[in-house]
């Protein structure tokens, strides 16, 4: 039976000169890592009772992944409800250490301790595998400083971390067939006004230079994250914007930019393009921040939109790696989780079925007026008849509330 709703807006589009199918296929090939922390409220699978490092996740509602089983059968349930290419996003925290517990500390994980993940995605067939190093909701932070730490014990514990990271990523990667991101964020600051505000600085960069001296450039794709403050860290970060955008042009790695990090009136879609005018490669944080760096479910919002245009018309689709990072508990975990994955998605196919290249001539022929009108003409196309239509290929539907909430009923409700 034939979709009516998805042909007629097909007939519609193309009086846009929009190809639809063309737009659905390329929608499907975009890669979205999704992020495993989101199921377990951030606290890994070594044993943390709380997170710290200016990072904070609120709510109780019931049903938090408890333990490796509980994670991997929550993920499995909701990426088999996200639509689309998806790459899972791991952090370090999240070894499988077995007798090793107690034993083996961070700066000495190995691949064998991710293994079980990389068969978790290979069962669930997925696009890759990326991979964080932890830097926070440990003991060897001390003062709230990791990479930066003028204690040289401490300095050099983190920096092992991060080599023992980057070289997890690279067995990882190659096991994958695909190259891992692997992403540097560190809570390293100041609650207030420092008294040295390089000093610290200079102590990150040479971590980082010894961190990434000698990684496999085949299967590993190094970033860093950057923010502007955190939860007791008001005052100052050590790994602010622009340290790390001038040591990521100097050492030639990535930058990986967190709609959260920013001040409320500076906006990652706009420094996508700049980015992209200097580097083959940028990352992405996709999360929504609420006031300030709150982390709440990515919904489709205007600049959610935006993000994803400047992906689309850059023809940059290779480039930005998109990643999700969010973590809410005071909501059904895996709802949070398939809704935020969907709504980016919902993005890019919005960006994916626009007249950019109408809309760019207009620009460059100082047409504002029509580009003006076209623009609030094209907010109008029935994009959720081509939605519902993606989804129903891909064996799924707009109703995953009530899949979710039957797993709630069975499983999620029985972890008391
Ligand atoms: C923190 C950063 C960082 C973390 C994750 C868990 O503000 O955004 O990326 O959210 O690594
Ligand atoms: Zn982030």
């Amino acid at each position: 039976m034939k979709n009516e709703r998805f042909e007629s807006a097909k007939k519609i589009y193309e009086k846009f000169g929009v190809d639809v199918e063309s737009a659905l296929k390329k929608l499907s090939e975009i890669p979205v890592s999704v992020h495993c922390w989101q199921g377990d409220d951030v606290l890994g699978l070594e044993g943390a009772k709380s997170l710290t490092g200016g990072i904070q996740t609120t709510g109780s509602y019931p049903g938090r992944a408890r333990n490796k089983e509980e994670l991997f059968a929550d993920i499995e349930k909701a990426l088999s409800i996200m639509p689309g290419k998806k790459r899972l996003n791991l952090h370090a925290s999240y070894a499988v250490l077995g007798k090793d517990a107690g034993k083996v500390d961070r700066d000495a994980y190995e691949y064998r301790h991710f293994e079980e993940w990389v068969s978790l995605a290979k069962k669930l067939n997925l696009d890759g595998i990326d991979f964080n190093p932890t830097f926070f909701a440990h003991s060897k932070m001390k003062d709230g400083l990791t990479l930066s730490s003028p204690d040289e014990e401490i300095r050099s514990f983190w920096v092992r971390h991060g080599r023992a990271s980057l070289k997890i990523a690279a067995q990882i990667g190659k096991a994958m067939n695909s190259p891992a991101l692997v992403n540097i964020w560190i809570p390293d600051g100041y609650k207030d006004v420092p008294a040295d505000r390089l000093s610290p600085r200079l102590r990150l960069k040479k971590s980082l230079d010894e961190i990434l001296d000698g990684y496999d450039e085949k299967w590993v794709i190094p970033a860093v994250e950057s923010k502007v403050f955190g939860i007791g860290v008001e005052s100052y970060t050590v790994g602010s914007n622009e340290f790390y955008q001038n040591y990521a042009a100097k050492k030639g790695i990535c930058c990986l930019l967190d709609n959260g990090h920013y001040h409320p009136t500076e906006f990652v879609s706009d420094k996508i393009p700049a980015l992209l005018a200097f580097y083959d490669k940028v990352a992405l944080h996709v999360t929504r921040p609420v006031r300030w760096d709150s982390d709440h479910v990515v919904l489709l919002q205007d600049e959610l939109t935006e993000i994803a245009r400047e992906i689309v018309r850059n023809d940059a689709t290779g480039k930005v790696m998109i990643g999700l990072d969010y973590f809410d508990a005071s909501i059904n975990r895996i709802m949070a989780w398939v809704t935020g994955q969907r709504s980016m998605q919902k993005a890019l196919l919005i960006a994916l079925t626009e007249p950019h290249e109408k809309m760019k001539r207009l620009q460059n022929e100082g047409g504002f007026t029509e580009l003006m009108n076209l623009r609030e003409q094209v907010k109008g196309l029935p994009w959720s008849d081509l939605w519902n239509e993606y989804l129903l290929r891909q064996g799924l539907n707009d109703d995953f509330y009530s899949i979710v909430g039957e797993y709630e009923k069975k499983i999620l409700k029985e972890r008391i």
